[in-house]
Protein backbone atom coordinates (compact mmCIF):
# COMPACT_ATOMS: atom_id res chain seq x y z
CA UNK A 1 0.00 0.00 0.00
CA UNK A 2 1.03 3.34 -1.19
CA UNK A 3 0.52 7.03 0.37
CA UNK A 4 0.28 9.47 -2.37
CA UNK A 5 2.06 12.41 -2.38
CA UNK A 6 2.24 14.62 -5.66
CA UNK A 7 4.63 17.10 -6.78
CA UNK A 8 4.48 18.60 -10.15
CA UNK A 9 7.68 18.14 -11.81
CA UNK A 10 8.67 19.61 -14.89
CA UNK A 11 12.28 19.08 -17.15
CA UNK A 12 13.02 21.90 -19.23
CA UNK A 13 15.43 20.85 -21.76
CA UNK A 14 16.81 23.65 -23.37
CA UNK A 15 18.03 23.52 -27.26
CA UNK A 16 21.38 25.11 -28.15
CA UNK A 17 23.03 28.23 -26.87
CA UNK A 18 25.22 29.85 -29.28
CA UNK A 19 28.69 31.81 -28.49
CA UNK A 20 26.56 34.96 -30.04
CA UNK A 21 23.56 34.60 -27.76
CA UNK A 22 23.13 37.19 -25.00
CA UNK A 23 22.17 36.41 -21.16
CA UNK A 24 19.07 38.21 -21.79
CA UNK A 25 17.62 36.24 -24.92
CA UNK A 26 18.98 33.49 -22.82
CA UNK A 27 16.92 33.86 -20.08
CA UNK A 28 13.88 35.47 -21.77
CA UNK A 29 13.64 31.64 -23.09
CA UNK A 30 14.02 29.89 -19.73
CA UNK A 31 11.05 32.16 -18.02
CA UNK A 32 8.82 31.11 -21.09
CA UNK A 33 9.79 27.36 -20.30
CA UNK A 34 8.84 28.17 -16.39
CA UNK A 35 5.88 30.13 -17.33
CA UNK A 36 4.83 26.40 -19.32
CA UNK A 37 5.85 24.61 -16.93
CA UNK A 38 3.89 26.28 -14.43
CA UNK A 39 0.97 26.30 -16.82
CA UNK A 40 1.05 22.36 -17.33
CA UNK A 41 1.23 22.37 -12.99
CA UNK A 42 4.73 21.79 -11.95
CA UNK A 43 5.59 23.29 -8.89
CA UNK A 44 9.05 22.75 -9.82
CA UNK A 45 11.30 23.14 -13.15
CA UNK A 46 14.94 21.51 -13.52
CA UNK A 47 16.66 23.46 -15.95
CA UNK A 48 20.42 22.27 -17.30
CA UNK A 49 23.76 22.36 -16.30
CA UNK A 50 25.45 25.93 -17.53
CA UNK A 51 22.27 27.13 -18.82
CA UNK A 52 23.00 30.50 -19.45
CA UNK A 53 25.92 30.36 -21.55
CA UNK A 54 27.20 27.54 -24.38
CA UNK A 55 29.27 24.91 -22.89
CA UNK A 56 32.43 26.76 -22.85
CA UNK A 57 34.43 24.19 -21.51
CA UNK A 58 34.93 22.80 -25.03
CA UNK A 59 36.98 26.38 -25.84
CA UNK A 60 40.27 26.80 -24.69
CA UNK A 61 40.96 30.45 -23.40
CA UNK A 62 42.67 32.04 -20.73
CA UNK A 63 41.10 31.64 -16.96
CA UNK A 64 40.61 35.31 -16.92
CA UNK A 65 39.36 35.12 -20.41
CA UNK A 66 36.98 32.34 -19.55
CA UNK A 67 35.57 34.22 -16.03
CA UNK A 68 35.00 37.49 -17.94
CA UNK A 69 32.70 35.68 -20.43
CA UNK A 70 30.81 32.75 -19.01
CA UNK A 71 30.75 33.01 -14.89
CA UNK A 72 28.11 34.65 -12.64
CA UNK A 73 29.46 36.79 -9.98
CA UNK A 74 25.99 37.17 -8.55
CA UNK A 75 22.86 35.10 -8.35
CA UNK A 76 20.25 36.52 -9.24
CA UNK A 77 22.37 38.92 -11.22
CA UNK A 78 20.40 41.38 -13.19
CA UNK A 79 20.05 39.13 -16.17
CA UNK A 80 18.73 36.31 -14.48
CA UNK A 81 16.37 38.68 -11.95
CA UNK A 82 12.92 38.38 -14.26
CA UNK A 83 13.36 34.28 -14.04
CA UNK A 84 13.34 34.80 -10.20
CA UNK A 85 10.57 37.53 -10.94
CA UNK A 86 8.43 34.69 -12.50
CA UNK A 87 8.84 32.06 -10.27
CA UNK A 88 7.52 34.38 -7.22
CA UNK A 89 4.65 35.45 -9.28
CA UNK A 90 3.98 31.76 -11.03
CA UNK A 91 4.33 30.14 -7.41
CA UNK A 92 7.12 27.79 -9.27
CA UNK A 93 10.77 27.13 -7.96
CA UNK A 94 13.51 25.84 -10.10
CA UNK A 95 16.70 23.90 -10.50
CA UNK A 96 19.55 25.86 -12.41
CA UNK A 97 22.60 25.34 -13.74
CA UNK A 98 25.32 27.91 -13.90
CA UNK A 99 29.29 28.92 -13.71
CA UNK A 100 29.95 30.10 -10.41
CA UNK A 101 32.57 32.83 -9.54
CA UNK A 102 33.12 33.52 -6.45
CA UNK A 103 34.21 36.93 -4.36
CA UNK A 104 37.75 35.13 -3.63
CA UNK A 105 37.75 34.30 -7.13
CA UNK A 106 37.20 30.46 -6.70
CA UNK A 107 34.78 28.82 -9.99
CA UNK A 108 32.93 26.05 -9.33
CA UNK A 109 30.29 24.10 -12.16
CA UNK A 110 27.26 24.85 -9.76
CA UNK A 111 23.81 23.95 -9.60
CA UNK A 112 20.89 26.43 -7.24
CA UNK A 113 17.37 25.38 -6.02
CA UNK A 114 14.79 28.21 -5.92
CA UNK A 115 12.01 27.58 -3.92
CA UNK A 116 8.28 28.50 -4.77
CA UNK A 117 8.76 32.40 -3.81
CA UNK A 118 11.94 32.70 -5.35
CA UNK A 119 14.30 31.90 -2.60
CA UNK A 120 17.69 30.15 -3.36
CA UNK A 121 17.16 27.31 -0.60
CA UNK A 122 20.43 25.16 -1.68
CA UNK A 123 23.72 25.49 -3.89
CA UNK A 124 25.67 22.37 -5.48
CA UNK A 125 29.10 22.31 -6.74
CA UNK A 126 29.91 19.77 -9.09
CA UNK A 127 32.19 17.35 -7.89
CA UNK A 128 32.83 14.71 -10.71
CA UNK A 129 34.66 16.91 -13.18
CA UNK A 130 35.28 15.19 -16.04
CA UNK A 131 37.81 16.15 -19.20
CA UNK A 132 41.01 17.28 -18.77
CA UNK A 133 42.83 21.07 -18.38
CA UNK A 134 45.83 20.14 -21.17
CA UNK A 135 45.19 21.65 -24.35
CA UNK A 136 44.78 18.79 -26.60
CA UNK A 137 45.39 20.62 -29.91
CA UNK A 138 44.37 17.74 -31.94
CA UNK A 139 40.65 16.95 -31.00
CA UNK A 140 37.98 18.31 -32.37
CA UNK A 141 37.02 20.31 -29.44
CA UNK A 142 37.88 20.38 -25.87
CA UNK A 143 36.47 19.28 -22.41
CA UNK A 144 38.07 21.42 -20.21
CA UNK A 145 36.03 21.30 -16.78
CA UNK A 146 39.29 20.27 -14.60
CA UNK A 147 40.86 23.56 -16.21
CA UNK A 148 38.38 25.89 -15.45
CA UNK A 149 36.41 24.71 -12.21
CA UNK A 150 37.22 23.24 -8.81
CA UNK A 151 35.78 20.29 -7.69
CA UNK A 152 33.01 21.18 -5.29
CA UNK A 153 32.98 21.57 -1.84
CA UNK A 154 29.93 21.41 -0.65
CA UNK A 155 29.38 17.68 -0.10
CA UNK A 156 25.98 16.15 -1.76
CA UNK A 157 23.99 18.00 0.53
CA UNK A 158 19.95 16.86 0.47
CA UNK A 159 17.62 19.90 1.30
CA UNK A 160 13.88 19.78 2.58
CA UNK A 161 12.13 21.75 0.13
CA UNK A 162 8.79 20.97 -2.10
CA UNK A 163 7.77 19.07 0.92
CA UNK A 164 10.13 16.33 0.30
CA UNK A 165 14.18 15.85 0.72
CA UNK A 166 15.56 16.78 -2.89
CA UNK A 167 19.49 16.49 -3.89
CA UNK A 168 20.69 17.78 -6.76
CA UNK A 169 23.89 17.22 -9.03
CA UNK A 170 25.54 18.18 -12.30
CA UNK A 171 26.02 16.14 -15.63
CA UNK A 172 29.20 13.26 -15.10
CA UNK A 173 28.02 12.89 -11.27
CA UNK A 174 25.36 10.94 -12.91
CA UNK A 175 27.29 7.73 -13.74
CA UNK A 176 28.76 7.54 -10.19
CA UNK A 177 26.64 5.58 -8.41
CA UNK A 178 28.28 7.16 -5.20
CA UNK A 179 26.19 10.32 -6.11
CA UNK A 180 22.98 8.54 -5.24
CA UNK A 181 23.37 6.56 -3.35
CA UNK A 182 24.82 9.68 -0.79
CA UNK A 183 21.58 11.54 -1.50
CA UNK A 184 19.16 7.97 -0.79
CA UNK A 185 21.19 7.82 3.41
CA UNK A 186 19.99 11.59 3.67
CA UNK A 187 16.65 9.88 2.76
CA UNK A 188 16.16 11.63 -0.80
CA UNK A 189 12.89 10.87 -2.76
CA UNK A 190 14.38 13.69 -5.88
CA UNK A 191 17.22 14.08 -7.42
CA UNK A 192 17.84 16.35 -10.20
CA UNK A 193 20.00 17.30 -12.09
CA UNK A 194 20.99 19.47 -15.82
CA UNK A 195 23.78 18.11 -18.51
CA UNK A 196 25.68 18.72 -21.65
CA UNK A 197 26.77 15.59 -23.22
CA UNK A 198 28.86 16.19 -26.12
CA UNK A 199 28.15 12.86 -28.57
CA UNK A 200 31.47 12.72 -29.58
CA UNK A 201 33.79 11.51 -27.04
CA UNK A 202 37.22 12.99 -27.33
CA UNK A 203 38.91 10.63 -25.39
CA UNK A 204 38.65 6.99 -26.85
CA UNK A 205 36.43 6.11 -30.34
CA UNK A 206 32.94 5.56 -28.18
CA UNK A 207 30.04 4.92 -30.66
CA UNK A 208 28.05 7.81 -30.33
CA UNK A 209 24.57 6.11 -29.70
CA UNK A 210 25.86 4.51 -26.64
CA UNK A 211 26.26 8.60 -25.35
CA UNK A 212 22.51 7.74 -24.74
CA UNK A 213 22.50 4.31 -23.76
CA UNK A 214 24.66 5.25 -21.00
CA UNK A 215 22.97 8.25 -19.87
CA UNK A 216 19.76 6.66 -19.64
CA UNK A 217 20.98 3.73 -18.32
CA UNK A 218 22.61 5.47 -15.07
CA UNK A 219 19.49 7.45 -14.23
CA UNK A 220 17.32 4.41 -14.50
CA UNK A 221 19.57 2.16 -12.66
CA UNK A 222 20.51 4.95 -10.06
CA UNK A 223 16.05 5.42 -9.81
CA UNK A 224 15.48 1.96 -8.52
CA UNK A 225 18.48 1.34 -6.49
CA UNK A 226 17.98 4.01 -4.40
CA UNK A 227 13.78 4.20 -4.56
CA UNK A 228 13.62 7.73 -5.66
CA UNK A 229 12.47 9.28 -8.52
CA UNK A 230 15.22 11.50 -10.62
CA UNK A 231 14.60 14.26 -13.09
CA UNK A 232 17.43 15.26 -16.13
CA UNK A 233 17.48 18.26 -18.10
CA UNK A 234 19.98 18.22 -21.50
CA UNK A 235 21.24 21.29 -22.58
CA UNK A 236 21.70 19.81 -26.44
CA UNK A 237 21.55 19.98 -30.24
CA UNK A 238 24.23 21.68 -31.95
CA UNK A 239 25.89 24.27 -30.16
CA UNK A 240 28.27 26.63 -32.41
CA UNK A 241 28.52 22.67 -34.52
CA UNK A 242 29.09 20.87 -31.85
CA UNK A 243 26.39 18.24 -31.30
CA UNK A 244 25.30 17.58 -27.23
CA UNK A 245 22.86 14.31 -26.67
CA UNK A 246 18.80 15.45 -25.95
CA UNK A 247 17.34 12.44 -23.84
CA UNK A 248 15.93 14.94 -21.52
CA UNK A 249 14.00 12.45 -18.65
CA UNK A 250 11.89 11.84 -15.48
CA UNK A 251 12.50 8.24 -14.10
CA UNK A 252 10.44 6.31 -11.50
CA UNK A 253 12.04 4.52 -8.82
CA UNK A 254 10.99 2.02 -10.93
CA UNK A 255 13.42 2.76 -12.92
CA UNK A 256 10.53 3.19 -15.71
CA UNK A 257 11.10 6.43 -18.08
CA UNK A 258 7.67 8.63 -17.39
CA UNK A 259 8.51 11.54 -19.23
CA UNK A 260 10.82 11.80 -22.41
CA UNK A 261 11.81 14.66 -24.48
CA UNK A 262 11.53 13.79 -28.38
CA UNK A 263 13.55 17.19 -29.46
CA UNK A 264 16.67 18.96 -29.42
CA UNK A 265 15.23 22.31 -28.98
CA UNK A 266 13.79 23.77 -26.60
CA UNK A 267 11.09 21.54 -24.71
CA UNK A 268 9.04 21.02 -21.73
CA UNK A 269 8.42 17.48 -19.87
CA UNK A 270 6.07 17.07 -17.30
CA UNK A 271 5.09 14.12 -14.65
CA UNK A 272 2.63 14.43 -11.90
CA UNK A 273 5.14 12.04 -9.69
CA UNK A 274 3.74 10.34 -6.56
CA UNK A 275 6.65 10.88 -3.83
CA UNK A 276 5.73 7.63 -1.97
CA UNK A 277 6.09 5.68 -5.15
CA UNK A 278 9.66 4.91 -4.14
CA UNK A 279 8.60 3.59 -0.49
CA UNK A 280 7.86 0.43 -2.15
CA UNK A 281 11.77 -0.16 -2.81
CA UNK A 282 13.10 1.71 0.42
CA UNK A 283 11.18 -0.22 2.38
CA UNK A 284 11.37 -4.07 0.62
CA UNK A 285 14.16 -4.95 -1.95
CA UNK A 286 16.51 -1.61 -1.15
CA UNK A 287 15.51 -0.96 2.81
CA UNK A 288 19.24 -0.07 3.81
CA UNK A 289 18.85 -0.24 7.51
CA UNK A 290 17.78 -3.53 7.12
CA UNK A 291 20.50 -4.85 4.42
CA UNK A 292 23.49 -2.56 4.10
CA UNK A 293 26.75 -3.56 5.29
CA UNK A 294 29.20 -1.00 5.45
CA UNK A 295 31.58 -2.60 7.50
CA UNK A 296 31.79 -4.85 3.45
CA UNK A 297 31.92 -1.65 1.74
CA UNK A 298 34.96 0.55 3.48
CA UNK A 299 37.01 0.39 -0.01
CA UNK A 300 34.59 2.70 -1.24
CA UNK A 301 35.85 5.49 0.92
CA UNK A 302 39.45 4.35 1.05
CA UNK A 303 40.00 4.00 -2.20
CA UNK A 304 40.18 6.15 -4.76
CA UNK A 305 41.33 3.81 -7.63
CA UNK A 306 41.61 0.24 -7.88
CA UNK A 307 44.10 -1.63 -6.25
CA UNK A 308 45.12 -4.93 -5.69
CA UNK A 309 42.55 -7.55 -4.49
CA UNK A 310 42.29 -7.77 -0.56
CA UNK A 311 44.19 -10.73 1.49
CA UNK A 312 41.52 -12.99 2.05
CA UNK A 313 40.41 -13.08 5.83
CA UNK A 314 42.27 -16.15 7.91
N1 LIG B 1 29.24 18.07 -18.70
C1 LIG B 1 29.64 16.80 -18.46
O1 LIG B 1 29.94 16.45 -17.33
N2 LIG B 1 29.70 15.98 -19.54
C2 LIG B 1 30.21 14.64 -19.43
C3 LIG B 1 30.99 14.29 -20.65
C4 LIG B 1 31.98 13.27 -20.35
S1 LIG B 1 33.11 13.00 -21.65
C5 LIG B 1 34.52 13.87 -21.17
C6 LIG B 1 29.13 13.60 -19.21
O2 LIG B 1 29.33 12.72 -18.38
O3 LIG B 1 28.10 13.63 -19.87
Amino acid sequence: MTNDRRLGLAVAQMGPVNLADTRKSVVARLVEMLREGASRGAELVVFPETALTTFFPRYWMSDEEATERFFETSMPSAATQPLFDVARQLSVGFYLGYAEATPEGRRFNTAILVDRSGKIVGKYRKIHLPGHSDHKVEAPFQHLEKKYFEVGDLGIPVFEAFNTRVGMCLCNDRRWPETWRVMALQSAELGILGYNTPSWNIHWNEPPHLRMHTHLVSLQAAAYQNGMWIGAAAKCGFEDGFHMIGGSVIVAPSAEIVAQSLTEADEVIFANINLSWGENIRNHVFNFAKHRRPENYRLITERTGAGEPLKPAA
